[in-house]
């Protein structure tokens, strides 16, 4: 909760896009002010007059069941990380199994929401690496920035052409 993914959609689609923002009733758990409790869904127009569909699924562990749906129709993911917490190397590697667990060849990036050091981000690649036994594209963007985001999101399309 909290990462970015409603303002990540808002940046790349603008008015094409629907968030499913309600108040936050955990602040325990995330001092925000609301929270993801369904699909972002968001359009991108792409060059050639196609159109992506991005969907932003909400991170916690009750929203296994819309996870799974969302993947089962996905293309591609991005699992978005603040690679600073303790905890980002085990939180990214299980999203990134659970991406695998539906389709082997699913094309996944993982994206550093939050600004971190060099070194901080080499460990952070390496650990990912390490763990899932293959390389996983790391790439990070300011999810406020629209041309950071567009960017991001080329690094993936490229991704995607390869399936
Ligand atoms: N300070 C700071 N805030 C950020 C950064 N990236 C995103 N945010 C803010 O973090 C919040 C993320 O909220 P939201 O997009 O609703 O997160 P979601 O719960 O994942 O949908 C927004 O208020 C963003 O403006 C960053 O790099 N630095
Ligand atoms: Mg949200």
């Amino acid at each position: 909760m909290g990462i970015g993914k409603t303002t990540a959609i808002r940046s790349l689609c603008g008015d094409l896009m629907v968030d499913c923002d309600v108040p936050n009733m955990d602040p325990s758990s995330c001092a925000k002010e609301s929270t993801t409790v369904g699909a972002d869904f968001g359009v991108v127009e792409l060059d050639g007059g196609e159109q992506l569909h991005i969907y932003g699924s909400p991170g916690q562990d009750r929203f296994d069941f819309m996870r799974g749906w969302l993947l089962s129709m996905s293309i591609g993911v991005i699992v978005m990380i603040d690679a600073n917490q303790p905890d980002a190397v085990q939180v990214a590697t299980r999203y990134i199994r659970t991406v695998l667990s539906v389709s082997e060849s699913m094309p996944c990036m993982l994206l550093q929401a939050r600004p971190i050091s060099a070194e901080a981000a080499d460990r952070f690649t390496s650990a990912i690496t390490d763990i899932l036994g293959m390389p996983v594209p790391v790439i990070a963007a300011d999810v406020r920035e629209k041309s950071q985001m567009l960017d991001a999101l080329d690094i993936f399309s490229s991704l995607l052409v390869t399936i």
